[in-house]
């Protein structure tokens, strides 16, 4: 059976736990596509994107024909890439593979040419206010089976940091109705990290993956300079060490470390990464699905990734929705090239909305075998969590108070 056209595309913003944006696509004999379109902290942007610009084109289309409707939205807008765009496209990108997959009676990972690997690995994020509480956090998610960690804990001297939870609880990046600042001093930044991957090697010893995330902080010579402090400790990836807008500071990040590097997040598109990865100038790729404009064109960057030895790392942060997730897991059971996937699990009650089959268990994610994604929204219980506004923090130097990279 072949679908004949898009009869319906809405845009739902709910907030169970924090800010998800998503397109439903549905078709005329009833075939419903999930796409994420969210956009940590710029949410209503996307849906305003969606709702005035986009959806008028969906109508009426075929949604069968992903690739074109991929062109249409990137080239024929004339205004390219920036990530309200890209979150955008993702969205219906990942709404028309759910709906391929789907009329195909197929899981998605089968339509793009089926498994490569069994499961994914990922990783976890230990986070504690001091070292002593990171110790703690790495040994409870060894505990459930991961075998790569991402480790962050707060610095000596700084209220507050990013990663870390003040309240004990999970940390999840999104503030309150107004941003909070938090204090930055990268000198006190510098002297403890090193400090902290030693003390994890002495409790936990040579065999578990260790990764950090500096958050776009330094410059490259204090990138270097970090990197290098790291190498006894051979981690597995530092993560996003320089702001990302300047690709060509990471040739010199390069030439001063082995200590394997990670950058992406904020990417939108393969131009954003293509001289990082033809220069090999990271090990790692870590655009996520969302805002890097869909598995049509994710895909691709891992396609150009591959041929130069570069592996992904998906974003996975709880600021991406399960609909994301699912799209990363079908893809990375496909990708010759995957590395690992980010997992951060959503907080309650975000299962009374989302439903998904992809599961964790010991350190790996599985996709499940349902036609489409294998996720979908249940739109009457979104409409018990409506939209809050919530920021990102801002970041600004202890010393003076000026702004800083977050
Ligand atoms: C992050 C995110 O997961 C990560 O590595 O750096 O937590 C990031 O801060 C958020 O996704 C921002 O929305
Ligand atoms: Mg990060």
């Amino acid at each position: 059976m072949s679908p004949t056209k898009i009869v319906d595309a809405r845009v739902l913003v709910c907030s169970p736990g924090r800010n998800f944006v998503t397109l439903i696509v549905q078709t005329d004999d009833g075939v419903m596509g999930y796409g994420d379109a969210t956009l940590n902290g710029r949410e209503l942007a996307v849906a305003s994107y969606l709702r005035d610009h986009l959806v008028p084109l969906l109508i009426g289309r075929d949604p069968s024909r992903i690739e074109d409707t991929w062109q249409m939205l990137f080239r024929g807008a004339y205004w390219r890439r920036g990530p309200v765009t890209m979150t955008a496209i993702a969205a219906v990108d990942m709404a028309l593979w759910d709906i391929k997959a789907k009329y195909a009676g197929m899981p998605l990972y089968q339509l793009l040419g089926g498994r490569s690997r069994d499961r994914m690995l990922v990783y976890g994020h230990a986070t504690g206010r001091d070292v002593a509480e990171t110790i703690d956090a790495v040994a409870n998610l060894k505990e459930q089976g991961y075998e790569a960690i991402r480790a962050q804990s707060g610095v000596p001297g700084l209220e507050k940091i990013y990663g870390v939870s003040q309240s004990g609880k999970a940390y999840e990046p999104a503030d309150g109705d107004l941003p909070t600042t938090e204090a930055w001093d990268t000198a006190a930044y510098l002297r403890h990290v090193p400090q902290l991957f030693e003390a994890l090697r002495v409790k936990f010893g040579d065999e578990l993956q260790l990764l950090h995330d500096a958050h776009h902080r330094l410059s490259p010579n204090e990138a270097a300079q970090l990197g290098r402090s790291l190498e006894p400790y051979r981690l597995f990836w530092l993560e996003d060490v320089t702001p990302a807008d300047n690709p060509e500071s990471l040739r010199r990040v390069r030439t001063q470390t082995v200590t394997p590097l990670a950058i992406g997040e904020v990417f939108h598109s393969l131009f954003d990464c293509k001289l990082l990865i033809q220069e090999q100038l990271i090990d790692y790729i870590r655009a996520s699905l969302v805002h890097a404009g869909g598995i049509t064109h994710w895909r691709r960057i891992a396609d150009f990734a591959a041929i130069y030895q570069v592996r992904t790392g998906c974003h996975g942060a709880t600021d991406l929705s399960p609909i994301t997730m699912g799209c990363a897991l079908h893809v990375g059971a496909w990708l010759p090239n995957f590395g690992i996937q980010e997992y951060m699990p959503h907080q309650a009650p975000i299962e009374d909305v989302f439903e998904c089959d992809y599961r964790f268990e010991r350190g790996y994610m599985y996709c499940g075998e349902a036609p489409g994604h294998g996720v979908s929204v249940n739109e009457e219980a979104a409409s018990k969590f409506p939209y809050k506004r919530a920021y990102l923090p801002l970041n600004r130097l202890k010393h003076d108070g000026s702004l800083w990279d977050w």
